[in-house]
C-alpha cells in the first residue's frame, strides 16, 4: 500500500540553520519520513525574494541541504531536492496565480509584515506571489500533510483554497493538503529577547544558536541567555519567558518532560541549569555539525545526490503539471 505524502521546505536564507529550525521542523521531518512518502525541498526560488549574492546563495543552498541530511533526513528514503531544479514549480505557480484574487493575496500576513518592514521601494512582486509558489510546491506532489510552523498556516490555507477552486472548475486534480503544526515546540525564542522568535535573519545573532556553530560558541550563548531575578528553574511562560524557553529547548532535545527537568534543578541556580543545557546542546549538535561539514567537504557528491533526488521529484511533479496544462486548455 502506498504511504500518504508529506511535503515541507525551508529557504536557504543563511549559512547555517538555527536550533529553532531543528526543534520546530527538522526533528518532526525526520520522524515522519518513515510513515510518509516525504518530499523536502530547499526553496531557493523563494529565497530570491530577498537580496542575495549569487555565489552565497549557491553555498547556502548546499549548506541547507547538508544540514537536512545531517539532521537525519535520508536522501535514499525521502526525496530531498532543490526547488529550482524542478521546473514544474515555477510553471504551476503561473497557472495558480491566474486563479488567485488580488485581494486574497493581499491578506497574507507574512507579506503585510515583510513589505511593511522593507518599505515600498524594497518590496518586490515575488514577495507578493511567494505564497502562490508555495502552493505550487505542495500541490504538485499530491500532498496529504504539510508540517510547518504556525507562521505558515495561512499559506497552507490559501493552498487548500486554490486546490478546491481548481478542482471545482476543472474536475478532481489536486489532493487537498492539511497543515500539521507541532504545538509545544512551535516556537523557540531568541535567547537575548525571549519575546521574539529565534530566526535565521534576526538583526543580532547574540541570541541565535546556529546548528553549525562551534560548540564552544553555542555553549557561551546559552550561558549568557536572558533569564530573570527569581532564581528558580520553573516553567512560567508569562512571567519567566527566558527560563521557560530554555526548558522547552532542554525538553525537546532530550525527549524529557519539563517537570522532570524542573525537579532535577530544584534548589540549584540558573548557572547549573544553563551548564546542563549547554552540555545537552553540544552533545546533540556536535555530531550533526560534523556530518554536515563532512558532506560540504565533497560538494560534487552532494550535488549528485541532489540531482538524482530532483529527477525523482520531477517525475511526480510533471504528471500533475501535465494534467493541469491539459485541463486549463494549453495545447499539449
Ligand atoms: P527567516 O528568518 O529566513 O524567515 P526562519 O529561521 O524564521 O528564517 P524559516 O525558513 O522561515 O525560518 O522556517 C523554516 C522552518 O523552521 C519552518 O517550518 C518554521 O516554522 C521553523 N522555525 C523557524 N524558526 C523557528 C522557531 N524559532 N521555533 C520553531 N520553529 C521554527
Ligand atoms: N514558506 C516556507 C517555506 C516553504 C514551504 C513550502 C514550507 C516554501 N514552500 C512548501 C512547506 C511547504 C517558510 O518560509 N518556512
Amino acid at each position: 500500500m502506498s504511504r500518504p505524502r508529506l511535503y515541507s521546505g525551508m529557504q536557504p536564507s543563511a549559512d547555517s540553520l538555527q536550533i529553532g529550525n531543528y526543534i520546530g521542523a527538522l526533528i518532526q521531518w525526520r520522524d515522519l519520513q518513515e510513515a510518509y512518502e516525504a518530499f523536502f525541498s530547499v526553496v531557493d526560488l523563494h529565497a530570491l525574494t530577498q537580496p542575495n549574492d549569487p555565489e552565497e546563495l549557491r553555498q547556502q543552498t548546499r549548506r541547507t541541504a547538508a544540514q537536512y541530511i545531517a539532521a537525519g533526513i535520508e536522501p535514499s528514503k525521502s526525496t530531498l531536492y532543490v526547488q529550482s531544479q524542478v521546473p514544474a514549480h515555477a510553471q504551476l505557480q503561473w497557472v495558480l496565480s491566474t486563479m488567485t484574487g488580488f485581494g486574497e493575496a493581499s491578506r497574507m500576513t507574512q507579506f503585510k509584515d515583510k513589505s511593511h518592514r522593507y518599505g515600498a521601494d524594497k518590496t518586490n512582486v515575488g514577495l507578493f506571489t511567494y505564497p502562490i509558489l508555495m502552493a505550487a510546491d505542495i500541490l504538485l506532489y499530491q500532498t496529504d500533510i504539510v508540517p510547518v510552523g504556525d507562521d505558515q498556516k495561512q499559506h497552507v490555507e490559501l493552498t487548500r483554497d486554490l486546490a478546491e477552486r481548481f478542482n471545482g472548475r476543472y474536475g478532481e486534480t489536486f489532493r487537498i493538503p492539511m497543515p500539521v503544526i507541532q504545538r509545544d515546540t512551535a516556537r523557540i525564542y531568541d535567547l537575548q529577547n525571549p519575546l521574539a522568535k529565534m530566526s535565521k535573519s534576526a538583526e543580532s545573532d547574540a541570541g541565535v544558536v546556529w546548528m553549525l556553530d562551534d560548540p564552544s560558541v553555542s555553549a557561551k550563548k546559552i550561558m549568557r541567555a536572558v533569564t530573570d531575578s527569581e532564581g528558580s528553574v520553573r516553567f512560567d511562560k508569562e512571567n519567566k519567558p527566558g527560563v521557560s524557553n530554555l526548558l522547552v529547548i532542554y525538553a525537546a532535545l532530550t525527549g524529557r518532560q519539563i517537570p522532570s527537568i524542573e525537579d532535577e534543578y530544584a534548589g540549584r541556580g540558573y548557572g547549573d541549569f544553563k551548564k546542563g543545557l549547554a552540555e545537552v546542546v553540544v552533545e546533540e549538535f556536535g555530531p550533526v555539525r560534523a556530518r554536515a561539514l563532512e558532506l560540504l567537504d565533497d560538494p560534487a557528491e552532494l550535488d549528485r545526490i541532489l540531482a538524482s533526488n530532483a529527477a525523482r521529484a520531477s517525475e511526480v511533479a510533471e504528471k500533475t503539471l501535465d494534467d493541469v496544462y491539459a485541463k486549463v486548455g494549453l495545447l499539449r
